[in-house]
């Protein structure tokens, strides 16, 4: 498994603080009610086992209500802390923040996350794709798109579930105590490639996180060799349709930008490690490794495919 776990159960930002308590409670109390059911199931099946044997009339038992109230006065304690829990949890974590650090751009593609950050100029402006940086211990708004159909943005460890509706911004925000990675995913079904649609928050200190977004800024360097140059030709002549990669021809955002394609850990939505081999396989047949997924299978020669290898790793 290339991608960092979807751990639920653990938190790591002041959202996620509030949120996962509550988990572990439900969690408990479930596993409980599982255990005290199957006992007393079992118990009730021993006694009708031990019973004298079939041929005794069935007799009208002693009063069951006894059970009912019982039953009832029992779970309705644990179901209104939950109730009373959750309202608090949700009217603690719900709002967006009223004071933002930063404020970032993701639009739900199938399947795919475009994500969005604008500067105080156009020039400022650079998007990526399926990895999410953040500053640790700032809080980040983001602005949901739904770019086609209805997805859903979900980092367990730092965020509750947030529709990403076509037409609509919705509004969620992220926040990190601690540098790492952590894993996200879509979460509202939205087609055939809906499981492999995940992504990667990164949380750096402050000052490796600007660094990062100033590295982002920069366009792609002119390639210096001539398989790097073919490569770029090739980019330009056979994946602009859909891709960018800012300084060159390739300027259409329908598929991910590639500007910096060498800086992400994973490509295709978090599903493959971002090495040469998967970059190939990729490229060369994304209907096999993803079927299902907008880009076409490329049918590249061996050595088309080499150039377009020697251009994107100049993407840095
Ligand atoms: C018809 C549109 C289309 C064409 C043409 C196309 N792509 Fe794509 N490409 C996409 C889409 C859409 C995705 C996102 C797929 C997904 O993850 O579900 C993608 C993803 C990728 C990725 C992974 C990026 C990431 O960060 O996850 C790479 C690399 C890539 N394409 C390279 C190429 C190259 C090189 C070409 C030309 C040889 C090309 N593509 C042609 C639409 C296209
Ligand atoms: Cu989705």
């Amino acid at each position: 498994m290339s991608a960092a776990p979807l751990a639920y159960l653990s938190g790591s930002g002041e959202r996620a603080n509030t949120i996962v308590p509550l988990t572990w409670y439900v969690l408990v109390v479930s596993i409980v009610v599982c255990i005290v059911i199957a006992a007393l199931l079992w118990g009730g099946v021993r006694r009708a086992r031990f019973a004298d044997s079939a041929d005794v009339a069935v007799e009208r038992g002693g009063n069951g209500l006894g059970w009912i109230k019982w039953g009832v006065i029992i779970s309705a304690v644990p179901l209104a802390i939950s109730l009373i829990w959750t309202m608090a949890a949700l009217g603690s974590v719900v709002g967006p923040p009223r004071r933002a650090g930063l404020t970032i751009d993701v639009t739900a593609h199938q399947y795919w996350w475009e994500v969005r950050y604008d500067g105080a100029s156009p020039s400022e402006t650079f998007l990526t794709a399926n990895e999410i940086h953040i500053p640790t211990g700032v809080k980040v708004l983001v602005r949901l798109h739904g770019g086609d159909v209805i997805h859903s943005f979900w980092v367990p460890q730092l965020s509750g579930k947030t529709d990403a509706i076509p037409g609509q911004i919705n509004l969620t925000w992220l926040q990190a105590d601690s540098p790492g990675r952590y894993r996200g995913q879509c979460s509202e079904y939205c087609g055939l490639e809906h499981a492999e649609m995940g992504f990667e928050v990164v949380a750096d200190p402050p000052a490796d996180f600007a660094r990062w977004r100033m590295a982002q800024l920069q366009t792609a360097p002119p390639p210096a060799t001539d398989a790097a140059r073919r490569g770029q030709a090739f980019v330009q002549y056979r994946c602009a349709m859909c891709h960018a990669v800012r300084g060159t021809l390739a300027a259409s955002h329908y598929g991910p930008d590639l500007t910096h394609l060498m800086s992400r850990r994973l490509i295709a939505a978090g599903m493959l490690l971002n090495n040469r081999g998967n970059r190939a396989g990729w490229i060369e047949a994304p209907q096999t490794v993803k079927p299902g997924a907008l880009m076409p299978n490329q049918k590249l020669t061996g050595q088309q495919l080499n150039d377009l290898d020697a251009y994107l790793e100049t993407l840095k």
